[in-house]
């Protein structure tokens, strides 16, 4: 009864040519006959072709890089997203730059107010305008979201509709002085490497669900960087981290959401496959598959 889409991105959004090739690998790999084999009726809208502003005609805001592109692209999605949740259909968003997420989660919030958002990923992509050292919009997303920062005319179509004790991190290891110092002064919770190796992935899960949604009613947005995984595990990424989370850690995270009962969108980003020798791509393409189809409920037994 729910249905799943896929959502490209443009290469102008993560700078690095290729990226837009991510996407259309996980479904030429099969993910949306995988994702029917677990009773999901598959919607898929094929490849969407976004606006693409030339670099030229698109120079830096302050620091940041491709504004408009980006902000373009990102509206756009919130849009296509959006409009599948008040269908009650399940988007599945393949990227990408994780910049998307201002998109996704942007759709998601306009049919569910109170949906909370479980943020799996190396970084936290909470840098704002004034603290940014890349200019990457894909390391802020999260700061827009929840409205942090110098207010950016480009951006404000992304309204701050976000709590900060409504996400909360898992498998952070990355993470820059400016974002550090918005993660306390915001109170805003975050499972780094650190507590992954403490405690185990279980508990982390656990203590992370607890924080976001204590009585497992509301619903939840899943945006998963691929680069959250090990290297080794996950290769093919912009902003690769060593000491990441394993496959099975990385696995049990979608799993024990798909648990819940309260998925209501998913993201897995930064799939890029141009980004290393042809075997590492095809494993990264894999591996983003089989995160979906344990998010969407495939089990080990
Ligand atoms: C860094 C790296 N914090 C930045 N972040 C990345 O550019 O803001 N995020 N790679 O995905
Ligand atoms: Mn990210
Ligand atoms: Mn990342
Ligand atoms: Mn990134």
């Amino acid at each position: 009864s729910s249905v799943s889409r896929f959502l490209p991105d443009p290469k102008t959004v993560a700078a690095k040519l290729g990226v837009d090739k991510g996407p259309i690998h996980l479904v030429e790999a099969g993910l949306p006959k995988q994702l029917a084999e677990l009773g999901w009726k598959v919607q898929f809208d094929g490849h969407h072709q976004f606006e693409e502003i030339p670099t030229e005609d698109d120079p830096p805001i302050g620091k940041l890089k491709n504004p408009r592109s980006v902000s373009r692209v990102c509206q756009a999605v919130a849009k296509v997203v959006g409009d599948h949740a008040k269908k009650g259909q399940l988007p599945l968003t393949l990227g990408g730059d994780h910049s998307l997420a201002m998109g996704t989660i942007s759709g998601t919030l306009e049919k569910y107010p109170d949906a909370c958002v479980i943020w799996v990923d190396a970084h936290a992509d909470i840098n704002t305008a004034e603290t940014t050292d890349s200019g990457n919009i894909h390391g802020m997303p999260a700061s827009f979201l929840l409205g942090i920062g110098p207010k950016v005319e480009e951006f404000s179509w992304v309204k701050p509709l976000l709590k900060p004790h409504r996400i909360v991190y898992i498998g952070l290891r990355d993470v820059d002085q400016g974002e550090r110092r918005i993660l306390r002064e915001h109170g805003i919770k975050a499972f780094s490497m650190h507590e992954v190796d403490k405690y185990g992935i279980g508990r982390v899960v656990e203590m992370a669900l607890d924080h976001v949604n204590p009585g497992r009613k509301l619903p939840i947005h899943l945006s998963f960087d691929v680069d959250a995984l090990d290297p080794s595990v996950a290769p093919s990424t912009g902003t690769p981290v060593r000491g990441g989370l394993t496959f099975r850690e990385g696995h049990y995270i979608c799993e024990a959401v798909y648990e819940t009962g309260c998925l209501v969108a998913l993201d897995i980003m930064e799939v890029n496959p141009s980004l290393a020798d042809s075997e590492s791509a095809k494993q990264t393409v894999a591996v983003g598959c089989s995160l979906a189809r344990s998010a969407l409920g495939e089990t080990l037994l």
